[in-house]
């Protein structure tokens, strides 16, 4: 039996932060930073069966195009992800009423709509990025065992390409799902690896007032590849996501509208039209697959 200060269930039968109870969810979940981007993506849909907010946890569960969908948003932060994913995670895979994992396990399919800076110059602004692999750089997921599910060679050469710094934790490798991936893959699109930082100032090389510890990590992450994908983005979740989908079990991808180049150091004079139109992408193709 898991203690009630362990899986926290409000007294109305709800999960601690994210405020749902079982069966409020759809198998099929899309991710926002954002609060205000969850009606961004329902107000296409046929109907909205449910919605809650709590803190910056914002959850609609709805009906696009005949399909049920859940979109919750996370906040920013892998410190978050860790606890949308494991409550996420309890509410289809642990009874509730007698505090017990439950025999049968059910894998939910999980896409990230995310914003994101690129640090390729050909990766520009607008355009989409899809991680398939993430490298985070927040130690969140260190926390776990992991086994067998991150990748100790790409981290090794990714340490020894940056010159990281073991002070700051050693970077885990994750991969998204293949099939999720894929499916959401297209001539619209960039495949790379995503790195995901614990903050978004000095992790990402933002100096406003603030020294920062390796001025140069930018462009060596630029310059870090495996096989045929290179480190094409920053942001502070995807990782985080991956990890945590690959231990519990779950199919998880990461698409990223980027809205910064921080090669080239530009900013979108309108943010929110890749942010629109990657929305529309998702869902015309979770519409597709049907
Ligand atoms: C930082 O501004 C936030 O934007 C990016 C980062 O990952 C971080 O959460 O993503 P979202 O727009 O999805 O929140």
């Amino acid at each position: 039996m898991i203690p009630s200060s362990q899986l926290i269930i409000n007294p109305d039968g709800t999960i601690y932060h994210i405020n749902l109870k079982p069966g409020q969810i759809a198998n099929d979940i899309i991710t926002v930073g954002d609060p205000a981007r969850v009606e961004k993506i329902t107000k296409h849909f046929d109907s909205i069966e449910f919605s809650t907010v709590k803190r910056e946890f914002k959850t609609q569960t709805g009906y696009y195009k005949g399909k049920r969908l859940t979109v919750i948003s996370t906040g920013i932060g892998p410190d978050n992800i860790d606890i949308v994913f494991n409550e996420l995670d309890a509410l289809v895979n642990v009874d509730f009423n007698k505090r017990e994992i439950k025999p049968q396990h059910t894998a939910l399919n999980i896409i990230r709509i995310g914003t994101s800076g690129s640090i390729q110059a050909d990766v520009p602004l607008h355009s989409t990025v899809i991680a398939r692999k993430a490298i985070g750089t927040d130690n969140m997921l260190r926390s776990y065992i992991l086994g067998d599910k991150t990748d100790p060679a790409l981290e090794d050469a990714f340490i020894k390409h940056t010159n990281w710094a073991a002070e700051k934790g050693r970077p885990y490798a994750v991969t998204a799902s293949e099939e999720l991936a894929s499916k959401f893959a297209s001539e619209k699109t960039f495949d790379g690896i995503t790195v995901t930082n614990g903050g978004f100032y000095g992790p990402q090389g933002r100096v406003i007032r603030l020294g920062i510890q390796d001025q140069d990590l930018n462009d060596k992450l630029a310059s870090f590849e495996t096989g045929d994908l290179r480190v094409t983005n920053l942001e502070m979740e995807t990782a985080a996501i991956y990890g945590l989908s690959a231990l519990l079990g779950h199919n998880a991808v990461s698409l990223s509208a980027i809205i910064a180049n921080r090669a080239l150091e530009t900013f979108s004079d309108n943010p929110e039209k890749p942010i629109a139109d990657l929305i529309t992408y998702v869902l015309d193709k979770i519409a597709a697959e049907k």
